[in-house]
């Protein structure tokens, strides 16, 4: 283990001193502990027994002298977060780790450095957002039962995500140590049981040594795939009191788990098919986590010639390769042989399904079409939450990491590929490259529709985006729920121009893990860019403050339509199936009367607030002001009231 170097500051011993804590040690030693003992009656036992004074003194713990402690547990447990290199610790400050984050802030010198967040819920969402552009995991910490509970839907949509996040908790297993009141209300005997249906493990370290082996587990079962959030209980003894045993401490080694890469036969058999198919497709959801993922499916893709249907789970395939047929889902219909890699959904992809009616569904695919899968969705499941979604039937089921097992499939495809299909291949690939510009035309020409309208149109609002950063190193991080028009008309190939949605659905997502994408961000000084429902940011309004005060920079585009948009859709499709009027369908749908002013809850938290934008025409220069902001480190938030498409 490293060495405990810091000692607390002066200033905490004269504290100390001056609130007549000097001598504590003696006040803390009980002398007759063994006097509020009952009686023991048996004459064999009690000669079996130590005596009284033998019991006081070793039952009692050790007699600690808190103004001459000069290192605690969190100290060593500073050092195995940094063992790990995790750069950032996000919080909401509370007791029941009170001395793991002063140890971080004095022996780690801030180091993971802590980023306040204003509630649980912002601080995960943060770390998620930020995990999807670093590739690697942060820490969060929150105050046992109660902070832990503000937590868990973001843990929830972490875990719908399959993303790294590694939570702390802080508990107080000893019940004897426990303060009354709020100490027991925060405490719990499990603490774990609360999230352990959504995380992929937990543990709860009893010594230090334990701590450093679980928490370097944690981190390595959390960011091996199938990734997903951890979490660990925060004993407050183990941390705030000294280290008893530090000769004996060792810091774990972590070293990556090399992703698991799928059959070398079966990949084989998967070629040949896809090879052999007159009509192949490729569906992806998540599967590149770096460039190399990309550009290794960009090669499978350019191998067959075949389209590639993109869910956007990640930044997998570039928007404007030839290839990419993402808007035109009827492919599916045509494919004889479709390969879905890492799909979350797969059912939901090769399935037509209407609820807004009846709930219905029908097959999207031809019959006898075959279906291959690649990827890890299936090697970690649990079951109470179901969002494992409905079986499909596959005929070629390969489990395997995705982008791990890209180049050996490719390699079998370009071997089975000779001279003789080449013209076919060719011919295929043209017909989907002439397809693939009529679709980005086809958006351009319905980006049009209404542009000059009040509301402004969503179209309108992305393009003027666009057009404003496409010159810049830009990351889109965050768009409002159905809102396409970036990755209908955008040109993304970048792996960090996208990270994904927030998996579990769970609004709310969108502003905090906008913020936490771009702290990953910010020290590669890229644009960070995110739309957001009003919706969404009315759950957590509060991540503004951390952006200002930690000089996040980020353009956040609100995506207002005054309204929980698709809740009304939802409600007006229920009066119409029950024959019934939608006059009324504004109640407990929208978010007017009075209207939120979302620029100036901007400028109450110090970020830059523009709007509420109800003029096209005022769009650019509300836009270049807020870029100006962003370029120059701060956060800036544009309200731009759009009309709900
Ligand atoms: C935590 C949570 N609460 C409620 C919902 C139900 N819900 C789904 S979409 C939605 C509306 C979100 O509003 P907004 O972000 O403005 O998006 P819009 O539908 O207006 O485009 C709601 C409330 C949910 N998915 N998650
Ligand atoms: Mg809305």
């Amino acid at each position: 283990m490293s060495k405990h170097r810091h000692s607390p500051p002066a200033s905490r011993r004269d504290f100390l001193k001056s609130a007549g804590l000097v001598g504590a040690t003696a006040a803390v030693t009980p002398p007759v502990v063994a006097n509020s003992m009952p009686p023991i009656q048996s004459e064999k036992l009690k000669a079996a027994l130590p005596g009284p004074r033998q019991i006081a003194a070793e039952a009692m713990p050790p007699a600690y002298d808190p103004v001459n402690q000069t290192s605690s547990g969190g100290d060593f447990m500073t050092d195995v977060l940094n063992s790990l290199g995790i750069e950032y610790m996000v919080i909401n400050c509370a007791s029941s780790y009170r001395g793991l984050h002063e140890a971080i802030v004095n022996h780690g010198n801030n180091k993971p450095e802590i980023i306040t967040c204003v509630h649980e819920d912002i601080a995960v969402h943060m770390a998620q957002g930020y995990a999807k552009i670093e590739g690697k995991s942060l820490a969060m910490a929150c105050h046992g039962t109660v902070g832990l509970q503000h937590a868990a839907m973001a843990m929830y949509n972490a875990w719908c995500d399959r993303v790294p996040v590694l939570v702390f908790g802080g508990n107080i297993m000893e019940a004897d140590k426990r303060a009354s009141g709020g100490e027991w209300a925060h405490s719990a005997v499990d603490i774990g049981e609360i999230v352990r249906e959504f995380t992929k493990w937990d543990d709860q370290p009893a010594s230090l040594q334990h701590f450093a082996e679980s928490t370097v587990r944690a981190y390595k079962i959390a960011t091996t795939p199938p990734m997903g959030p951890v979490f660990i209980a925060l004993d407050a003894e183990l941390q705030e009191n000294p280290i008893p045993d530090a000769e004996s401490l060792r810091i774990p080694k972590f070293e990556p788990v090399i992703p698991p890469q799928g059959d070398s036969a079966a990949l084989a058999e998967a070629a040949k098919m896809l090879v052999e198919a007159r009509n192949p497709l490729i569906l992806c959801d998540r599967v590149a986590r770096t460039a190399a993922g990309i550009a290794n499916l960009v090669d499978l893709a350019n191998t067959l010639q075949c389209g590639v249907i993109d869910n956007a789970g990640r930044m997998n395939f570039p928007s404007r390769h030839p290839l990419n047929q993402s808007f035109r889902r009827a492919l599916i219909d045509q494919a004889d042989v479709i390969l879905a890699i890492e799909m979350n959904d797969l059912w939901g992809t090769v399935n037509s399904f209407s609820d807004r009616i009846v709930r219905q569904s029908r097959p999207a695919t031809k019959p006898g079409a075959k279906i291959i899968t690649l990827g890890v969705r299936d090697l970690y499941l649990k079951s109470n939450y179901q969002d494992f979604g409905r079986w499909q039937d596959i005929d070629l089921d390969i489990a395997g990491d995705g982008e791990a097992s890209l180049p050996a499939l490719t390699e079998a495809a370009k071997h089975l590929i000779d001279e003789g299909r080449k013209a076919a291949y060719d011919a295929r690939g043209q017909k989907l490259a002439a397809a693939h510009l009529a679709m980005v035309e086809q958006a351009k020409t319905d980006a049009t529709i209404g542009w000059d309208a009040s509301p402004i149109t969503t179209a309108r609002m992305c393009a003027e985006v666009y057009d404003q950063i496409k010159d810049e190193d830009w990351s889109v991080v965050g768009t409002a729920i159905g809102l396409s028009w970036p990755h209908r008309l955008w040109d993304f190939k970048k792996r960090y121009q996208w990270n994904g949605v927030s998996g579990g659905g769970g609004v709310g997502y969108n502003l905090p893990a906008s913020v936490g994408a771009a702290l990953a961000n910010k020290k590669h000084s890229r644009l960070t860019v995110a739309f957001g429902g009003d919706g969404d940011f009315m759950f957590n309004p509060g991540t503004l403050w951390t952006a200002a005060h930690h000089k996040i920079p980020i353009l956040y585009i609100v995506h207002n339509n005054r309204a929980y948009h698709q809740e009304y859709m939802y409600l007006t499709a229920m009066a119409a199936r029950h024959s019934r009027g939608v006059d009324r369908m504004d109640i407990g749908t929208t978010l007017k009367e009075p209207n939120i002013d979302y620029a100036t809850i901007a400028r109450g938290m110090g970020v830059h607030g523009e709007g509420p934008i109800t003029d096209p025409k005022d769009l650019r220069p509300a836009l270049a002001r807020a870029i100006a902001v962003v370029k120059s480190g701060e956060p800036a938030v544009v309200d731009v009231v759009t009309d709900p498409r």
